[in-house]
């Protein structure tokens, strides 16, 4: 099929990086409007004083991407700041609007790419690809909804979970053992709080080896799943990209016969190391090698697990062997001279370069199509592929069963195979607002499902941040709790106010079936499932400067309260809607507003959704899981 309103134009030698579905009108010469520069192969646009940028999916900074300049190179780095240019991922499709002409861009480019959005000067986006073999699509449409479908049609459909993944999820790491995971299940069964997965980080493996379950701390693993299932309850394990180099150990063997995993120059498999110790990579860009890594699955599939998530598939390197040793090497030299202050800082710096360092990600290749090519050039793709390893898989292990599958990296065309969760976020308020804003440009990239760490990462959460961020996540298709190891323990169960938590989970469940349907329709339509109010109202020019309020499906405008000791905040309204104000699901009030700006109150236990004029809000009763909850028997608020 080829799409009417893109054009499509090559530099270089593009990669078939797996982006797109079908084809788009091959165009000769500079994409219209924009500037070209041979030399450095960077794409130049001229911004008008009124144009918004949004898009590029999982990125730091608000829904108007203008101001700040951001790095596709997937990459783990925990600390998402302001400042920060790179995270897990790689999603190159935005929309520049001016209000009346908008356009769309989508770099396919799978290495490094830089888009200056009015940093170096404000009145100039340049997008700069670090090597310069690029599809660059221009799509046109006649609104930003346009451009978004005619994007989406080109890519190919998002990922759809099962029902059951609509639910909410605990996670933490440092379950360490089957009784541990009991715990969690039967302190939210006392409580009454509805939940449909315990997610298992990497502390259920045997020495951090992928496909295997740790006998003593899991013993009976498939009985194991099975009581969880009969609680209602589904286990998700984790599958992280490194394979532990073992002798004994079936993966690592096969690999290593096969010659799946990744070489470098002089054809030995490289060494890095992470959480199990030194490992390869397998090359999830290669054929056999996917297909291969994919139906490892099948252990964890056969004892009954039916969710996954994938991790450290940027891929995050602790170290590689090679580099430590340069780096050991000079130290020694730095051990023999007299150190001044700047030798000192050097010196950090040689030591500073042992972990995650990009250098690294030019020591290995891939066979990919046929080709060998160096890791850093198609870097991009290979959380991507190896998401598709797992998703190929499940077709073929599974055909007839949805399989739940999030990955931490990823790179546009992952989103037909699965969704994202934003990674190492942390407890901080601005974390929350940061979740709300990349929200609308997750969706607009057709990563429908997703969502972020729930109440935060790193850092020590507290009651009132995980009240307000359970109450936007109620929103959000992925919704899990997840915390880091070391960090205060945020199970809804630790908290004072368990009522409040439960009667805000309960609203969820509620919700589930207009979630459920305004999903669906953002997949089957290429759709957004959340929305930045300016997509909506083209004539309102104060939509463009509403960065924290997000509409939800066709119906329902949301308005999170994401300040601390705030019982309210300041909503625009684009036009006259009614007020629902939730304590739970059959504990509100409710009053049509005229459209303005208004100082709306919302305590803490309190969630406020707006009714578009003429919309309604279906509310199904709650049950204990997703699959429970009767999609039939609704009570309905009109406008
Ligand atoms: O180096 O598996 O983003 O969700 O809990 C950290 C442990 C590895 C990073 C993931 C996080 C997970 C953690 N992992």
């Amino acid at each position: 099929m080829k799409i009417d309103n893109i054009r499509k134009y090559e530099f270089g030698n593009p990669y078939e990086t797996g982006a797109v579905v079908c084809d788009a009108e091959k165009m000769i010469g500079i994409p219209e409007g924009f500037g070209y520069d041979m030399e450095t192969g960077t794409f130049t646009y001229r911004l008008n004083e009124k144009d918004m940028v949004i898009g590029l999916g999982e990125t730091v900074r608000g829904i108007n991407k203008r101001g700040w300049i951001y790095i596709s190179n997937n990459a783990d780095d925990p600390v998402h700041d302001e400042n920060k240019t790179s995270l897990y991922a790689s999603q190159n499709f935005l929309i520049v609007d001016g209000g009346k002409d908008c356009f769309g861009v989508f770099i396919d480019n799978p290495g490094s790419v830089t888009f200056d959005i009015g940093y170096t000067d404000t009145n100039v986006m340049s997008i700069h690809p670090e090597y310069n073999d690029t599809t660059f699509y221009l799509i046109n449409g006649k609104s930003p909804l346009d451009i978004v479908r005619s994007f989406r049609t080109l890519v190919g459909k998002s990922y759809v979970p099962p029902m059951w993944a609509f639910g909410y999820g605990q996670s933490r790491w440092g379950y360490k053992t089957a009784d541990d995971i009991r715990e969690v299940a039967r302190r939210y069964k006392e409580l009454g709080i509805p939940l449909d997965m315990i997610y298992m980080d990497i502390d259920y493996m045997q020495d951090f080896k992928d496909f295997t379950v740790n006998p003593e701390r899991f013993p009976d693993f498939e009985n194991f799943v099975k009581e969880m299932k009969e609680e209602g309850i589904h286990l998700v394990p984790i599958i992280d990209a490194g394979v532990k180099i073992e002798d004994g150990y079936d993966v690592y063997e096969e690999g290593k016969e096969k010659g799946y995993f990744c070489k470098k120059e002089n054809g030995e498999d490289l060494v890095a190391a992470v959480w199990p110790g030194k490992v390869h990579f397998p090359d999830f860009l290669n054929d056999e090698a996917r297909k291969w890594f994919g139906d490892k699955y099948k252990v964890l599939t056969d004892a009954g697990i039916e969710g996954f998530w994938n991790d450290m598939n940027e891929p995050a390197i602790f170290y590689t062997e090679d580099h430590l040793k340069e780096v050991f090497a000079q130290v020694k030299e730095f051990e023999k001279k007299e150190l001044d202050i700047w030798g000192f800082f050097d010196f950090k710096d040689v030591v500073g370069s042992i972990a995650n360092n990009p250098e690294d990600y030019r020591r290995f290749y891939h066979d990919f199509n046929g080709r060998k090519v160096r890791h850093d050039r198609v870097h991009n793709l290979y959380g991507f592929y190896m998401t598709r390893s797992a998703s190929e898989a499940f077709e073929r292990i599974t055909p007839d069963k949805k399989i739940l599958m999030f990955s931490r990296a990823s790179y546009t065309g992952m989103h037909r195979y699965g969704g994202v969760w934003t990674g190492d976020n942390t407890s901080r308020w601005s974390h929350l607002l940061m979740n709300i804003q990349m929200m609308p440009a997750l969706s607009m990239n057709g990563f429908v499902f997703s969502g972020a760490d729930i109440g935060g990462f790193g850092g020590h959460t507290t009651e009132d941040l995980m009240m307000r961020w359970i109450a936007f996540g109620i929103f959000t298709p992925l919704f899990r709790n997840h915390s880091a190891l070391g960090t205060r323990d945020q199970e809804l169960y630790r908290f004072e106010r368990t009522g409040d938590f439960k009667n805000l989970i309960e609203l969820r469940y509620a919700l589930i079936p207009y979630i459920y349907s305004e999903f669906m329709k953002a997949v089957d339509e290429n759709g957004m499932y959340m929305k930045p109010l300016s997509f909506e109202y083209r004539e309102d020019d104060r939509c463009r400067e509403i960065e924290d309020q997000l509409l939800v499906g066709d119906s329902i405008m949301i308005a999170p309260v994401y300040e601390q000791n705030r019982t309210g905040r300041n909503v625009y309204l684009p036009e006259d809607m009614k007020l629902v104000r939730f304590r739970s699901y059959d504990d509100y009030d409710t009053e049509v507003l005229e459209k303005g700006d208004r100082y709306i109150k919302a305590e803490l236990n309190e969630v406020l959704v707006f009714i578009r004029p003429g919309k309604e809000l279906p509310l199904a009763k709650p049950a204990r899981q997703a699959e429970k909850v009767d999609m039939k028997d609704l009570k309905v608020i009109k406008f």
